[in-house]
């Protein structure tokens, strides 16, 4: 068995989002530490240049985006579950919401000036503006544009107070019951996102029963993990093969074909192609094999919701 290996880096709220699935599962792991800003040559050698944070990596098989690290976690402990039965379709909705409209909004109140003085004091200039650019390219080439802070401002408050309004009731410990699921864990990592600075904690701090509600979700802490080097992980890859494709049937309702020259990108933003095989296409999953020298041949699995498939 291949031990779970996360790319992430600490200040990310969705590799927050991995660790705390992780831990929900009480799973052990490896912690492979990945630069915040491109370029990222070790993670991309392993991608073949998908660039987001985190990236979960079980020999030479690579998941990317934290829907589909979610269900690689699923197939390896079961209970508890991330998707909840008879809740499958309201869990990975709310969670899809929260990681795109809710994060979003997320991004435009931590990055507003303000905050960003705070939470970049220590850090020296040159840093800030590399960063700074960094992000900028990072939306350039996706469908999606930044919520602007005036937005933003005008709804979280809103958003908030209708969390605030459903935790309330006694019967709801967790957003959809008595247990966590991957909802908890998608609305939590934005919220976490504001609580690291003064300037925007206010903004989860100010709602009681959110707060309660984070406490818990918060606590079920990052499992038990343990460093690795990108070095040695890139040698587990190469040391490995990647594993038997899943056991459903290949299809894809645009034509694209088992064997096909491909490139698959995220839609949104960090839409950076790559390219590869087309080995598997199924309802949850897109899975292409690629080879690097660094890697030997691996197989780079995506979520298909939310990412294109073209022809190359
Ligand atoms: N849908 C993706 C979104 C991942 C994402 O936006 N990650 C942010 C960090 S929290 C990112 O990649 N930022 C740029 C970077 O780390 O290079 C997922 O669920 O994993």
């Amino acid at each position: 068995m291949h031990e779970l290996i996360l790319h992430h880096y600490p200040t990310s709220p969705f590799a927050e989002k991995a660790r705390l699935m992780l831990g929900f599962k009480q799973l052990s792991w490896r912690s492979v530490m990945i630069p915040p800003v491109m370029p990222k040559p070790d993670l991309t050698a392993l991608t073949g240049g998908y660039r987001r944070t985190p990236v979960l990596q079980v020999g030479a098989d690579i998941y990317c985006d934290t829907a589909l690290i979610a269900r690689r976690l699923e197939a390896e402990k079961a209970t508890p579950a991330l998707f909840p039965e008879g809740q499958e379709f309201a869990a990975a909705t709310l969670a899809k919401w929260a990681d795109s409209v809710l994060f979003l909004n997320a991004v435009s109140l931590v990055f507003q000036p303000e905050s960003m003085a705070v939470r970049f004091a220590q850090v020296p200039k040159e840093f800030v503006q590399t960063f700074s650019k960094d992000r900028a390219q990072l939306f350039a080439n996706g469908s999606v544009s930044r919520v602007p802070l005036e937005q933003a401002k005008n709804d979280w408050p809103t958003f908030m107070a209708r969390l605030q309004q459903q935790l309330a009731r006694e019967e709801g410990e967790f957003l959809l019951g008595s247990a966590p699921s991957i909802a908890d864990f998608s609305v939590a990592h934005c919220l976490w996102f504001l609580r690291a600075t003064p300037v925007t904690s206010p903004l989860v701090d100010t709602y009681p029963e959110v707060s309660a509600w984070l406490a818990k979700v918060l606590g079920v802490g990052h499992g038990s993990s343990s460093e690795l080097s990108a070095e040695d992980a890139l040698r587990m890859a190469l040391e490995a093969e990647p594993a038997a494709l899943p056991d459903e049937t290949f299809a894809d309702p645009n034509g694209f074909h088992e064997g096909q020259q491909v490139a698959i990108a995220a839609v949104d933003y960090g839409a950076d192609p790559v390219e590869g095989e087309l080995v598997f296409a199924g309802l949850e999953e897109l899975i292409l094999r690629r080879s690097d020298d660094r890697t030997g041949v691996v197989h780079v699995h995506f979520p298909r919701v939310g990412y294109r498939i073209e022809a190359r």
